[in-house]
């Protein structure tokens, strides 16, 4: 099995009271149309917008309602919040909690019209509900399990974050991008990144940010970090440049993976001694449980898995709307993405 997905558009949508609810319907509907979701997927979205941020509004104290376009073919809509959390998620998937509005179609609804949904709460604590819409909306599936969340500078419309995934057999290649400072050109520095990525993923960690340099140059630059994770041979190798932080959570062996201080793209002055330092891989043992979160400079580090147990039985992405939401420095485009060993089918 062969794929490539790159999750580039994305809308974060303040929900604080009623009168926001329309525009996350909005949003969710240029989502879909981003996407080139047909028109009963396209109202599916809005649905669901209006469903999650009008719980917003009446259970939690407001809250988020992050988009992504994951590629043609797929929605992802995120709700997060630090409300009060929800005591039992099984009766809040019946059809009569209701919401308290009459537009409220319940989260049963939710779950039956989303391709993908999950839900994760914990009370006094808040709750992020993922939901997934369109006819690509599933993931890579396997023994590698990928999820993650982008979100805008808050004046901008175009996102100079990104990531990108290119898998095949035995082989995940995760890239996330950071194109210099926010808005349309580091929207376009990211994109030349996420599309090397995408045409050439068997060269590898080093080899790909040594393309990505070279490709970069008629950019504004970039900050970048590969992963890759060979299924076969059980290893990660690790390369970055700028600000893009890897951390790598295994039973006993945390680990930081250092990114190299630099720009993709800005060599011209640099001299030849410099660039073979670029080529430098950290490289780890990559055994079940393993889980490995990169993100830009758009998140700080103060977060910390503890924080959220038992997020391994959910969907990565809800992790990685955690540490979003925990850690967002705020006033720059943000992105996690979380990489994991499958917690449904562990190796033998
Ligand atoms: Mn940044």
């Amino acid at each position: 099995m062969t794929g490539r997905m790159m999750v580039t558009e994305a809308w974060d949508v303040t929900v604080a009271d009623e009168s926001q609810v329309h525009g996350a319907a909005a949003a969710a509907s240029a989502a879909a149309l981003a996407a080139g979701l047909d028109a009963a997927d396209l109202a599916t979205c809005e649905l669901l917008a209006t469903e999650l941020a009008t719980n917003l509004v009446r259970h939690a104290v407001g809250g988020r309602l992050l988009m992504n376009v994951s590629g043609r073919g797929a929605v992802q809509i995120v709700a997060v919040d630090r409300g009060p959390g929800i005591a039992d998620v099984a009766a809040s998937m019946t059809d009569d909690f209701s919401t308290g509005s009459s537009l409220g179609a319940g989260l049963g609804a939710c779950r039956r019209g989303a391709a993908q949904f999950d839900l994760y709460s914990r009370v006094g604590q808040g709750t992020v509900v993922l939901a997934r819409v369109g006819p690509a909306a599933a993931e890579p599936s396997g023994l590698i399990e990928v999820g993650g969340v982008i979100t805008p500078h808050p004046d901008e419309s175009a996102v100079g974050d990104g990531f990108g995934l290119a898998w095949e057999t035995h082989r995940m290649t995760v890239g996330v991008v950071d194109g210099l400072g926010h808005g349309v050109e580091a929207a376009e520095a990211r994109q030349a990144a996420l599309e090397l990525l995408e045409q050439q993923p068997a060269l590898g960690s080093a080899g790909l940010l040594r393309e990505i340099d070279e490709g970069l140059r008629v950019t504004r630059g970039a900050a970048a970090a590969i992963a890759q994770i060979d299924g076969w041979s059980r290893q990660l190798s690790f390369a970055g440049v700028g600000n893009v932080t890897g951390r790598l959570f295994r039973p006993r062996a945390d680990q930081t993976l250092i990114s190299r201080p630099g720009i993709l793209g800005a060599g011209h002055g640099v001299g030849v001694a410099a660039r073979p330092r670029l080529h430098r891989l950290v490289s780890a043992d990559w055994i079940a449980p393993a889980v490995l979160v990169l993100h830009t400079d758009g998140i700080t580090s103060r977060w910390d898995p503890a924080d959220y147990p038992g997020t391994d039985h959910h969907h990565p992405a809800i992790l990685a709307a955690l540490i979003w939401r925990d850690a967002l420095r705020g006033g720059d485009d943000a992105t996690v993405v979380v990489v994991r060993t499958s917690s449904r089918n562990p190796p033998p």
